[in-house]
């Protein structure tokens, strides 16, 4: 089996990561609750975009890069994201507690990120539906996804705009 191996700049990888907190406060300054909520059709609202980087920062992201670092190539257990919209937990859905709770969490995985040994980066672990990735290729996916999601938020909002 082939293992997807990472191949972009790690201090970019970095800084992209560190600057995402900063991104979500821009793109969603002045959102009234109205907007938050707006869910585009068969799509999340930018409230629960918001909710799903939070979580997945701690439940799924950080947690497969620290099992990844510390165990022998472990098998990653899918995550199941409509369960978890259907289900999750929404007591901290103000905008500002998002902004800061998200916050919170990437600096807790900047400051693990920071300290990975360039053997780190080269650890690896699989998962049924991705197959087998290494640490530097899993951090890629990780920017990637941030970028997707902060393109998701500011799309759902300038058409919650016109509407
Ligand atoms: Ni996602």
């Amino acid at each position: 089996m082939t293992t997807s191996r990472g191949s972009r700049d790690i201090p970019s990888l970095l800084e992209g990561l560190a600057a995402t907190p900063d991104r979500l406060e821009a793109v969603t300054r002045g959102a009234d609750d109205g907007a938050l909520d707006a869910a585009p059709a068969g799509e999340w609202s930018a409230r629960t975009v918001l909710a799903h980087l939070r979580d997945d920062e701690f439940m799924v992201t950080r947690l497969r890069l620290a099992r990844m670092t510390v165990e022998e190539h472990p098998t990653l257990a899918p995550f199941d994201e409509g369960a978890w919209a259907s289900s999750r937990w929404s007591g901290r859905d103000g905008l500002q507690e998002l902004l800061s709770d998200f916050r919170l969490q990437r600096e807790a995985s900047m400051m693990v990120l920071r300290r990975l040994e360039a053997s780190d980066w080269l650890r690896t672990g699989s998962q049924p539906e991705l197959g087998a990735f290494d640490v530097h290729w899993w951090v890629e996916h990780w920017l990637e996804h941030d970028e997707t999601h902060v393109a998701q938020i500011t799309a759902a909002l300038a058409k919650a705009k016109e509407e």
